[in-house]
């Protein structure tokens, strides 16, 4: 069946967005604005399964929302709102909670990853998380979703889940299976102290990550001590395997200064790793600091950006609502 294109994704408001959720994420949000109607979300609810201060929460939503208008999203062009400001998320997550199976989610990586060792103390919410990722997509019969690497286990939940909704209540292409769109040249960025990590907000150092607010001097500092190698950059790719520091700085300055990988190791073979280091802190000094500085400026007007929020979520309810009295329909609820 020929489905409407329809972009979904969000991005947690869990504190300082970085520069792996604008490479792996954001940048593919704002071009896909001009390719198919995208609705994007802060995902304030998938935040919350982990404690966050109430205070926090309330501003790093706020944040959240700036960071996506400073790098390009448009309101005019894409739907742009909180997740708890429709309800429909949270009953459409019922709904899925009874269709997806206890073992689909006991297989999910990311859920070991954050719950660590003592499992039995992480909350329901986060357990479930998945489910409401499927939902949040599903609600809206979206059929792209753009996302970094991390998420394409969860992706292929939500197609799971999508898969036996349309079989149990026999309304086959009733949800489109959605399609993950992941970069090919930078699918993960990696921390800059561990290059097995990837770049997250929740790690403790501030040195493991280039935030979107971050300044010129901030971004100069933490390229300087980030770690590389002490041998100079290699002529060959498959030496970098064993390195996975030093391929994520050049992987990232690939990608920044839009050349393939492969030209940039045989340009820079031979030289020490200051040198890559200079070229990639300019470069992301011209990307980010315009960035930052937007940020700050939209965060002085709260009041415009909740004004954004609220009319993203009256657009949003119409699609969800319409779409939810179909789903209600097919389950047989009245
Ligand atoms: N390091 C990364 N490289 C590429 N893409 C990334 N994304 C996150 N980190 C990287 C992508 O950014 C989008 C929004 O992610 P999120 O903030 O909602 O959740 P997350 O993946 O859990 O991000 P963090 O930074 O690791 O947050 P915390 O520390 O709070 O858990 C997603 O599309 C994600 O793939």
């Amino acid at each position: 069946m020929n489905q409407k294109k329809l972009a979904f994704s969000g991005v947690q408001p869990t504190g300082n967005l970085h520069l792996g959720n604008y490479l792996g994420a954001l940048k593919k949000f704002v071009s896909l604005q001009n390719e198919m109607d995208c609705i994007y979300c802060v995902v304030d609810l998938h935040a919350i399964t982990v404690f966050q201060k109430p205070s926090e929460l309330h501003d790093n939503v706020l944040e959240t929302t700036a960071s996506f208008l400073a790098t390009g999203l448009n309101p005019d062009k894409s739907i742009i709102f909180n997740q708890s400001s429709v309800s429909g998320h949270t009953e459409l997550a019922w709904i899925l909670n009874c269709v997806s199976r206890i073992g689909w989610l006991n297989r999910m990586t990311q859920f070991k990853d954050k719950a660590g060792s003592d499992k039995e103390k992480a909350s329901v919410g986060l357990y479930i998380y998945p489910n409401l990722m499927a939902a949040d997509i599903l609600l809206y019969k979206a059929t792209h979703v753009p996302v970094g690497d991390d998420q394409k286990q969860h992706l292929e939940l939500s197609r799971d889940i999508a898969q036996k909704f349309n079989n149990d209540f026999n309304c086959k292409d009733f949800f489109p299976l959605p399609e993950p769109l992941i970069s090919k040249s930078i699918s993960r960025v990696m921390s800059l102290r561990d290059g097995t990590k990837k770049m997250s907000k929740s790690e403790e150092s501030d040195y493991s990550r280039i935030n979107l607010k971050d300044s010129a001097d901030e971004i100069n500092k933490k390229i300087k001590k980030a770690k590389s190698d002490s041998e100079p950059i290699p002529d060959d790719i498959k030496l970098l395997e064993k390195k996975p520091e030093a391929l994520n700085l050049l992987t990232i300055y690939s990608e920044l200064s839009k050349t393939d990988l492969k030209k940039i190791i045989s340009e820079m073979s031979g030289k020490e790793y200051s040198f890559l280091k200079t070229k990639l802190a300019e470069a992301l000094i011209e990307e980010i600091v315009p960035v930052s500085e937007e940020i700050k400026k939209l965060l002085s007007d709260k009041s415009h950006l909740k004004r954004i929020l609220k009319k993203g979520s009256e657009k949003a309810n119409v699609i969800a609502e319409e779409n939810l009295k179909n789903i209600r329909e097919k389950v047989g609820l009245i």
